[in-house]
């Protein structure tokens, strides 16, 4: 006799992940149980929540294999133009509960844990983040490939598979520490490795020209690059693409030489080496790091990739031997080749290296080739995160005259490029060249990159650029984090909106219906408290569950003016002090994120944070009115408990300095309502929802500009503003930092002596002014309920899907392919 459903599952008509089927759960118990005893010889007395994560795992991986197979071969049998994603960063998370989703078997999987007395929940905990990225760039790539694979597009995702993710963040005193991210080390059980597609990658040597007339790239250094596949299931679809990361290894004879003078031991040690280079993600947003290294990884990805994407370009039948295709002419029909960002912008000389050094085409041909296939998005308009690699200017500082041999463009004589001693590239300008499209990824900064930084390119091919908004995947951000949200919307418009979410349109005319906002405000307030409790039991701050859940959560840099929302705090802070009995809207303040590990003013951001948290959190005449947070390791998983849980959105960054963020689009799906300025992809937010159901403050990119052309003076805003020159004399005064006073002069100095490079002072007024008509309106609970629903019903166009079909369509050229089981 079958075992009693769960009694939740009983009383959940409708669910977007299903009625569990009966025989389906009895069959994942059993597979279960086997992976327990076969993979990880254990039983019940001593297997670990981990031991049966994996097993969970293992089952899950059994269902998707045979539809991995399966799509492989149709695109081999069919031959179609396949997509390649190149990406230096894929901020994967975890897998679990995402893959059971996208395969339908969520529902199932957790009846089966159910039965066997297992919690699931507690399960996926265990699961270790795939954090191979920093950030949004990072997160944006996973987001592509789940929307690729849903749509069914022949794709690939190409990078590295770091040995290392982005650092552990832990805070010691009100300072970051950061510690090795060890992701690897209970094993990964969503990757296979394929020693036996390991391709060689040439460094260093030199160019001979050979007797018969060819150049030959010669005394170079090998590093294999050993490819790890990761299944890449789409969303009610047999498609499952790959996701291909190369590793670094060894070759038998590394430094032959040490082998030689029978050095044996040392020759073997030093095999790590070579190994390096896939070792450890640079953790560096928004911020160009010119390190030998990094270059290395970029060239050895790039380099593998191309190698792996010529060869599939050439067999085009499946496990065939033979090489069907000879000539290059149908490439660009084949092939699309996306660059996200430039870090693999090597992509483009590569090509054009195997294309004329290698397989004989002239240079025009090559160059052809190269341009029809590739595309290139830009993420920032940061000056400071622009690739530009030096060469030997940094290495002979002063030697002007070297410089002028070496230069790009040779000097002397009809100007050639003289690609072989280059000595600054570039990459940005290479990118645009080598590409036939160019997009930015929000209106607002493809109109930037337009008018400013790529100007003269834009006037010379105004074709080739294009705007692509950025999206998000409805799947891990509603579907996975937000369960109870995602069967909420369904119940009331069916279950169209998980693959078109423009569907949610139809929740507007329900913004004011009281059972849809008492429903709405119910799941709110339970996510809340599940976040309250993680917290408690984490940091033993007890959070009152009523107050505005006031979230900034993204990396620490100065841009994106964590600082600005340090002042407001402060403020409010004041404001309790001289009114102690005044009458307040309870907040509680979360910010989270990492610093770069060698960005001096973003730590002393957070160690600011961390000591207004102290002073304000254990002073008895705020009470329960104020709480501030800082939110420890923020990433991808804690984001997933973090989002659903939040009222207000900070997105608060200067006008024309975050090119679209993805954040902002996260929460709005979440039902928060979002304080920002009119920058990235807030502007377009804005467009859809309305801006009287966002809270929209400070100076415009047209105004910043005017301002800053004007001449900007902080000083002015602090001494006409009594609160803000209150709090800057806070900081500076060491009222924060009892035992070091002088702790935070840098941080003020940044704003008041050093020209407040992003307007804070300028948007303050603005923000405090537009933070307290948040506070009156969260009071108004039909008002925030019916915005809060509008927000959702608005949020359809930053799906992913939407912003991949575009790039299928507009660049790409691609088209679906049908799997059929
Ligand atoms: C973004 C980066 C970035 N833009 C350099 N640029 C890096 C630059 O390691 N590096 O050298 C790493 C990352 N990241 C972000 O991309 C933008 O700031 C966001 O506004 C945008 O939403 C995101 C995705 O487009
Ligand atoms: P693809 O050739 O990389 O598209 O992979 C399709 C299937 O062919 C994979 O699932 C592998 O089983 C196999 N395969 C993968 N890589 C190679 C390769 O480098 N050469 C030949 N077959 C491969």
């Amino acid at each position: 006799e079958a075992p009693p459903l769960r009694p939740t599952l009983g009383s959940k008509q409708i669910s977007l992940r299903g009625i569990p089927k009966l025989e389906n759960v009895d069959e994942i118990k059993a597979t279960f149980i086997r992976h327990v005893h076969a993979d990880l010889a254990k039983d019940r007395n001593v297997a670990t929540t981990n031991d049966y994560y994996l097993a969970l795992a293992h089952t899950v991986r059994d269902h998707v294999v045979s539809k991995w197979i399966r799509t492989q071969q149709t695109y081999y049998n069919t031959d179609p133009k396949r997509v390649y994603y190149l990406s230096l960063e894929y901020y994967m998370g975890r897998s679990l509960c995402n893959t059971m989703v996208n395969l339908g078997i969520a529902t199932e999987s957790e009846e089966a844990m159910y039965q066997l007395g297992l919690n699931i929940e507690e399960m996926e905990e265990s699961e270790e983040d795939a954090g191979l990225g920093n950030g949004g760039l990072g997160r944006l790539a996973a987001c592509f490939l789940d929307s690729m694979a849903t749509l069914n597009l022949p794709a690939y995702g190409y990078g590295i598979r770091y040995e290392y993710g982005i650092f552990k963040q832990q805070i010691r005193d009100g300072y970051q520490v950061e510690l090795p991210d060890s992701w690897l080390k209970r094993g990964n059980p969503w990757e296979i490795a394929r020693p036996e597609y390991m391709l060689p990658v040439q460094f260093y040597g030199r160019s001979e020209l050979g007797p018969d007339g060819k150049h030959k790239w010669v005394g170079t250094q090998t590093v294999m690059a050993l490819p790890y596949d990761s299944p890449i299931p789409g969303y009610k679809t047999n498609t499952v693409n790959t996701m291909r990361l190369w590793s670094a290894r060894s070759p038998n004879d590394f430094d032959l030489s040490y082998f030689n003078h029978g050095d044996y031991i040392k020759a073997v040690i030093d095999r790590n080496l070579a190994e390096n280079i896939s070792r450890v993600l640079y953790p560096n947003d928004n911020f160009f790091e010119g390190k030998e290294l990094r270059l290395k990884q970029e060239y050895f990805m790039v380099s593998a990739t191309l190698q792996d994407i010529v060869r599939r370009y050439k067999a085009a039948t499946f496990g065939s031997r033979e090489l069907s295709r000879k000539s290059f002419d149908l490439f660009p029909e084949k092939v699309a080749i996306q660059l996200n960002d430039t870090h693999p912008s090597l992509a483009i000389p590569e090509l054009m290296r195997i294309l004329v050094d290698l397989e004989g085409c002239t240079w025009e041909y090559a160059w052809k080739i190269c341009t029809a296939t590739f595309g290139y998005t830009n993420h920032t308009v940061l000056p400071e995160a622009l690739e530009r690699w030096h060469g030997v200017a940094l290495r002979f500082p002063g030697d002007h005259d070297r410089l002028r041999r070496m230069s790009l463009i040779e000097e002397d004589g009809d100007k050639r490029v003289n690609m072989a001693n280059l000595s600054i590239v570039n990459m940005a300008n290479l990118s645009i060249v080598g590409s036939h499209a160019i997009n930015g990824v929000a209106r607002i900064h493809t109109e930037i990159i337009k008018n400013s930084i790529f100007r003269d390119f834009f006037e010379f091919t105004p074709e080739k650029f294009q705007n692509k908004t950025n999206g998000i995947t409805p799947r891990r951000w509603l579907l996975v984090s937000n369960a109870a949200l995602a069967d909420l919307i369904t119940e009331r418009i069916g279950e169209k909106w998980s693959l078109d979410l423009r569907h949610l349109h139809k929740l507007e005319q329900y913004a004011d219906d009281p059972d849809l906002q008492r429903a709405f405000f119910d799941v709110k307030q339970s996510n809340k408290q599940r976040l309250a409790t993680l917290i408690k039991e984490q940091y033993k701050i007890e959070i009152n569950v009523d107050s505005i859940f006031d979230c900034h959560v993204k990396r620490i840099h100065e841009y994106k003016r964590q600082l600005l929302n340090a002042l407001h705090i402060i403020t409010l802070y004041n404001r309790i002090k001289e009114n102690p009995s005044g009458d307040f809207v309870p907040r509680t303040v979360f910010i989270g994120g990492k610093a770069a590990p060698g960005y001096y003013m973003a730590k002393m951001i957070i160690k600011l944070i961390c000591s207004i948290a102290e002073v304000v959190n254990n002073d008895p005449i705020v009470g329960n009115r104020l709480k501030v947070v800082f939110l420890e390791n923020y990433r991808v998983s804690l984001a997933e408990r973090v989002i659903p849980a939040t009222d207000l959105s900070e997105q608060i960054s200067t006008a024309g300095t975050e090119a679209s963020g993805t954040g902002n689009m996260k929460f709005m799906l979440n039902g928060a309502l979002t304080i920002g300025t009119m920058d990235g992809a807030n502007v377009e937010m804005s467009e859809e929802v309305g801006a009287e159901n966002m809270f929209i403050f400070g100076l415009n990119v047209d105004e910043v500009e005017a301002l800053a052309k004007a001449g900007y003076d902080p000083n002015k805003y602090y001494h006409a503003n009594r609160e803000l020159k209150h709090a800057l004399d806070q900081i500076g005064n060491g009222y924060f930092s009892a035992t070091n006073r002088d702790l935070f002069v840098h941080v003020v100095d940044s704003l008041l002596k050093h020209g407040d490079r992003y307007m804070l002072l300028a948007d303050y007024a603005s923000y405090v002014e537009t933070q307290d008509r948040v506070a009156v309106e969260f009071r108004n609970r039909k008002l925030w309920m019916r915005k809060c629903i509008l927000n959702v019903a608005a949020s359809g166009k930053f799906s992913s899907d939407r912003t991949i079909q575009e790039y299928a369509a507009d660049i790409w050229k691609a088209e679906p392919v049908n799997v059929v089981l």
